[in-house]
């Protein structure tokens, strides 16, 4: 038993086996690679939570950036937001139906077209013609297997001007260590990129005449982003945060 489910682990997990698109253990690291590399807008995936046995997580990708809701098993039902559905044939009905989605960052998602666990695959191996090594004098200790932070986030905010200090309500999206802004959630092609290795600080800021503001500091700029509530701004700069800490890190 679990802190979501009031039934065995293996009872949900068997049930579900029979949606193409649970993707057992699947990580939120690897979920997040996959619907980034491979999905489009409103694609999305149903995973175990590591919140416990018997949680869910559904990833769905949307512009740049993959969001993850609860899935939960409760009363012998699956819980998806202000909906419980008592059968899981209910649960995948109100998927056939495309479903709007919409988080507490006001970003609204629709779910379009359920990513695959099992996709057609070649069985071709290429066969090894030169197999050498280097003399690099690396030993088995400096392998070490890394991959680029994922940890991925979008909405609007209001940023104020670099010169002229006007506020206006742009696009962000976060991936990897890049900061992007667009003119609005449609544009193509960001007004400006920022690079989070060379962001010396992220933090709240109350110098300017606007709540839920928060700054990020640059050699050459200090850049000041405010978002619609406290909790939102609070969610910027965690993440905002967490990847500076995993550039410190060399991830
Ligand atoms: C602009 O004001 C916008 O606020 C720009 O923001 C800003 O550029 C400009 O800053 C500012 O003058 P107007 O639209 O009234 O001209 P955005 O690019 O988001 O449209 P930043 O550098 O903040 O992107 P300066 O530094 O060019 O004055």
């Amino acid at each position: 038993m679990s802190l979501c489910s009031d039934v065995s682990v293996e009872d949900v997990s068997d049930e579900l086996e029979i949606l193409g698109w649970y993707h057992y253990d699947l990580s939120r690291h690897a979920a997040e690679a996959l619907l980034l590399s491979n999905g489009t807008d409103g694609s999305y995936l149903l995973r175990n939570s590591n919140e416990g046995p018997g949680c869910f997580a559904l990833s769905v990708r949307a512009k740049d950036s993959v969001k993850h809701f609860h899935v939960t098993r409760k009363d012998n039902s699956y819980v998806f937001g202000f909906n419980k559905f008592s059968t899981l044939q209910d649960f995948i009905n109100h998927f056939a139906n495309q479903p709007l989605v919409g988080s507490d960052t006001g970003t609204l998602l629709v779910l379009r077209s359920p990513y695959p666990w099992r996709v057609e695959e070649p069985s071709i191996y290429e066969s090894v013609r030169v197999h050498t090594a280097m003399q690099t004098g690396r030993t088995e200790n400096d392998l070490v297997a890394t991959a680029q932070s994922l940890g991925t986030k979008e909405g609007y905010l209001v940023k104020q001007g670099g010169i002229v200090k006007n506020w206006k309500q742009r696009w962000f999206t976060l991936n990897r260590y890049e900061l992007k802004y667009f003119k609005d959630k449609m544009g193509d092609e960001p007004i400006r990129t920022l690079d989070l290795r060379s962001c010396s600080a992220v933090q709240f800021d109350y110098s300017q005449d606007r709540v839920n503001c928060f700054c990020l500091v640059f050699p050459e700029r200090t850049f000041y982003l405010c978002a619609k509530t406290g909790v939102e701004a609070d969610e910027w700069i965690k993440i905002l945060r967490w990847k500076m800490t995993q550039i410190k890190k060399g991830r």
